[in-house]
């Protein structure tokens, strides 16, 4: 007894995990929301306040900089979870003591404007600003190496393709090579933790000093992004948003109040980011950040990284297609007669930017049909009958529905 009691003691004068703190940043409470009208799924999987993100800090220790994310709520342990696919125990498909949310983490290490990437993970359908564009990213995930194999093979994939459209079939070494390139390229810019700490509210991990070069810097600028996690990474839950890619290991949005996925309020734009919540000063600048998109248009919302200091938002330009430049005009104006030659650029080097970029989805019909004004006014009144919004909810969301006759 007095032995465990010393060790108790020995545990709470000395505790494992002391470090120098090189930063601490808040969050606001209650706007696990994303751009606002995010919803939870309905399942036993998730409440509110889950994913509502509380604090971001960082501490120094021997092997490189322990992060801390904090939530409003004690952490989902999978526990008395099975998988919705087969019989199998979650805690036998996770790596880790957590399987609902994913964290990732942009950094901005050198400062330098349009210096670095600015596309994010699959799914996560928003671009890092230009001025504060990543040299090193970080993905918290319940199944970091699973995660890290996914990403790899869906970038490979379309390198492959850029390789095979300038160079014809591939040998096999010329394979072997670019799978070598790819690992290196993957390896160099992610980070999947695998050593991780999940108690109470809170989930630690570190990340190596040979990753970040060294600890995690108070004067870097940090992008912080939590999405709902999917550890199964299904493809049979039809997906609403987002332009037809899966995500990587994220729960689907659809419309109603589904089960299984998140879902977005009604009558708000079904094409919002999957991003429920974001680390900024303040609730109104993460609405007013997530909402700067375009989905018809195909416009990312536009993210800035940001000072541990919380002092500073250099806010991004608001979304705008970039113009087509038309190059027929151009040539037009020469008149030498002959035309130069076109360079074509070989892509034997892979560009991680554009790897990680949604491909275009091929035009077609929208899966879910808009629908008529008289089947919205239905579904208002029911959602009023059932008493899921107030009467002034619904005479705004009357009159929002009928100016659009
Ligand atoms: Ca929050
Ligand atoms: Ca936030």
């Amino acid at each position: 007894m007095s032995i465990i009691r010393n060790i108790a003691l020995l545990l709470l004068c000395f505790p494992l995990t002391a470090g120098e703190t090189i930063f601490t940043m808040k969050d606001a409470t209650g706007d696990d929301n994303g751009a606002g009208t995010i919803a939870y799924p309905s399942g036993a999987d998730f409440e509110r306040g889950d994913l509502d993100l509380i604090s971001f800090s960082a501490e120094k220790s021997k092997k490189g900089t322990w992060f801390e994310v904090r939530f409003a709520n004690n952490v989902r342990k999978p526990d008395e979870r099975t998988s919705s696919q087969s019989n199998l125990p979650m805690k036998d498909i996770v790596d880790h003591d957590f399987y609902t949310i994913n964290v990732d983490v942009y950094i901005d290490t050198d400062g330098k404007v349009g210096s670095g990437l600015t596309s994010t993970l699959p799914g996560r359908d928003v671009v890092v600003s230009k001025a504060t564009a990543w040299e090193k990213a970080v993905a918290l995930t319940p199944r970091p190496n699973n995660a890290e194999s996914l990403l790899r093979g869906m970038m490979t994939k379309k390198h492959r393709k850029d390789l095979e459209d300038s160079e014809g079939s591939l040998s096999q070494e010329r394979v072997r090579q670019m799978r070598e390139d790819m690992r290196e390229l993957v390896e160099q810019r992610f980070f999947f933790p695998t050593r991780v700490n999940v108690r109470g509210r809170s989930i630690r991990f570190l990340v190596p000093k040979e990753f970040l070069g060294g600890h995690a810097s108070a004067d870097w600028r940090y992008l912080v992004v939590v999405t709902g996690c999917d550890p199964e990474q299904r493809t049979n839950v039809p997906i609403l948003s987002g332009r037809g890619e899966p995500g990587l290991m994220m729960m689907p949005f659809n419309y109603g109040r589904p089960f299984e996925s998140f879902r977005t309020e009604f009558d708000s734009d079904p094409g919002q980011p999957r991003i429920i919540d974001a680390l900024y000063p303040t609730a109104d600048q993460q609405v007013k950040l997530l909402s700067n998109f375009d989905s018809i248009k195909g416009v990312a919302a536009i993210l800035p990284g940001i000072a541990p200091d919380q002092k500073e938002i250099a806010p991004p330009p608001p979304a705008k297609k970039k113009p087509v430049v038309v190059v027929k005009s151009r040539d037009k104006g020469k008149t030498t007669g002959k035309k130069a030659p076109v360079k074509v650029e070989p892509k034997t080097k892979p560009d991680a930017d554009r790897l990680l970029k949604p491909t275009p989805a091929k035009k077609k019909k929208p899966q879910v049909p808009k629908r008529s004004v008289a089947e919205r006014l239905k579904e208002l009144e029911d959602l009023r009958k059932q008493g899921l919004i107030t009467e002034e909810e619904y005479k705004a969301l009357r009159k929002k529905i009928l100016e659009d006759l």
